[in-house]
């Protein structure tokens, strides 16, 4: 039986629940409204334990004077050889008895919109020995191009703190203007004349 019905005792059984009812529905579309539009961070996280497109590796380095018109040699691949989280992790090899030479990988993440972002960046990297002598430096850039020159990058540390694996991190508020995407990369760079060999795993980037 339908609570109209009820004639004049229906009526006031109705009025008692729609207000309650209103109210409901008025608190569930706020809370709809507030979900919606309140910009939650983005987390970007990558461990290396499955193959990916996201990342690519680039370089900044000299030629090599030993092999005419080649740059020297370098290398950034996923590797099972070592693995902070699961199996898989990055190497990094770079040949720096030129003194010189940026290696990194980049990603673009597409933001959808323009405007001032917190960023914070994450990763471990991992060095075969502690050195006092700073053999390469970890670097990192952030911003709304693509990089492609060692001068586009900021210097985190230097890459031999300790042996073994090592959080570095990075926090910056910037203004990306009209541009709706940024660009994150992480890499070595030298600064002794050796060849090294660094790994990287679990990358993790919050942009707020
Ligand atoms: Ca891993
Ligand atoms: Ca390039
Ligand atoms: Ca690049």
């Amino acid at each position: 039986m339908s609570l109209l019905s009820f004639r004049g005792g229906g009526i006031v059984l109705k009025n008692i629940y729609a207000i309650p009812i209103a109210l409901a529905v008025i608190a569930t579309v706020i809370c709809a409204y507030l979900i919606l539009t309140i910009p939650k961070p983005k987390v970007i996280y990558e461990d290396f334990e499955t193959e990916g497109e996201e990342w690519s590796a680039d370089a900044d380095v000299p030629l090599d004077p030993m092999n005419p018109g080649k740059p020297v040699k370098w290398e950034i691949e996923r590797t099972a050889h070592n693995a902070r989280s699961g199996n898989y992790s990055l190497k990094m090899f770079i040949d720096g008895k030129l003194d010189d030479g940026t290696i990194w990988i980049e990603r673009k993440i597409d933001l959808g919109k323009g405007g001032q972002i917190v960023f914070d960046l994450s990763f471990w990297f991992w060095s075969e020995q502690e050195s006092f002598n700073t053999i390469a430096v970890v670097c990192a850039y952030v911003g709304t191009k693509n990089p492609e020159v060692e001068g586009d990058f900021i210097v985190l540390g230097a890459a031999n703190e300790v042996a073994g694996w090592k959080n570095y991190a990075y926090r910056l508020e910037l203004d990306l203007g009209s541009s709706e995407e940024l660009w994150v990369a992480v890499g070595v760079s030298v600064r002794w004349e050796t060849e090294m060999t660094y790994y990287l795993d679990d990358i993790r980037i919050e942009l707020g």
